[in-house]
């Protein structure tokens, strides 16, 4: 019987295929180091490349992309899945010059793709972590988010609205985005330097009263209450009300604007120990799934207090 096995090799890795007369044929599998993922009821994480066309596939019978997505309180989330007869993992040859990419997404396979060779492997285990980011994209790094700097950026909340600071849009809760208060001018990551309108050695973004005239900034809405003191101009000359000292007739706030956030999932996987008849690899670096389904934009108003 010839022998197959897999080498790790970088992020590309070769096939070596021993035939019964000695020969050995050495085929690269120079796949990218990213996956992409299918299926509805059944999770397939494949990846393709093609001159010459290949595939590596594994089929996760009774998995949702959802279910690999379900980080836990830490934002991350690790499971060993076992390769079986009904998770298994094929490497798979083909006569087509390209590939469509929808290859393992359409329940009637295409009847254009032929397969070659098929080499399936039903042992061994599939490492799958996720982690999870969220961030503002508000100019103020997470890390200075952390403001009190223990380590735990989820316990700041600057404005007590219930979000924290490192997915506040608006951390001072004045109606203003964070964005927009200039906390980071020549975006340094110094935030020392950040707009402080007042003087008062808080910076605009976390100042509730940007110009240190007693009417609080989100109350500074004179001519729209829309949740934007950014549109209240009296003097077109100075500009905003809430940056103007002078004015500070109070129209008062009912409700915050809507904040949002960027959550994004990296998942990663690593095959292990597939070894079924002519398939053989101690290790290998799946790499990084690819799903326009890992990105969300969460929105949410908090209640107004
Ligand atoms: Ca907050
Ligand atoms: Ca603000
Ligand atoms: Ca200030
Ligand atoms: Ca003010």
């Amino acid at each position: 019987m010839r022998k197959l096995f897999f080498v790790l090799l970088s992020l590309s890795f070769f096939l070596y295929i021993s035939c019964d007369d000695g020969d050995i044929i050495i085929v690269e599998l120079d796949f990218d180091d990213t996956f992409y993922s299918c299926g509805v009821n059944n999770l397939v994480l494949y990846k393709t490349k093609e001159d010459p066309s290949e595939s590596l596939s594994l089929k996760l019978t009774g998995v949702k992309l959802s279910d690999i997505l379900a980080v836990d309180a830490g934002g991350v989330f690790e499971k060993t899945y076992t390769i079986s007869t009904s998770n298994p993992f094929n490497y798979r040859t083909y006569s087509n010059e390209k590939l469509p990419s929808d290859l393992f997404c359409s329940d009637i396979p295409d009847s254009s793709v032929t397969i070659t060779n098929d080499i399936e492997s039903t042992s061994g285990f599939a490492d799958i972590k996720t982690v999870l980011t969220e961030d503002d994209n508000d100019g103020v790094s997470a890390l200075a988010e952390d403001r009190d700097g223990n380590g735990d950026p989820t316990d700041d909340d600057t404005d007590g609205d219930g979000i924290p600071d490192y997915i506040d849009s608006d951390d001072d809760g004045d109606n203003i985005l964070t964005a927009l208060e200039n906390p980071d001018p020549n975006g340094d990551g110094d935030y020392s330097d950040a707009q402080d309108t007042d003087g008062d050695g808080i910076p605009d973004y976390l100042d509730p009263d940007d110009d240190g005239d007693g009417t609080l900034t989100r109350d500074e809405e004179n001519e729209s209450q829309d949740q934007n003191p950014a549109n209240d101009i009296t003097n077109s000359d100075i500009g905003p009300d809430y940056l103007n000292p002078a004015v500070f007739s109070k129209v008062p706030a009912t409700k915050y604007r809507e904040h949002s956030y960027i959550q994004t999932y990296k998942v990663n996987m690593t095959l292990r120990d597939i070894d079924i008849q002519v398939l053989s690899a101690d290790e290998l670096d799946f790499g990084k799934l690819e799903n326009s389904a890992l990105t969300k934009t969460v929105k949410k108003t908090p209640a107004f207090n």
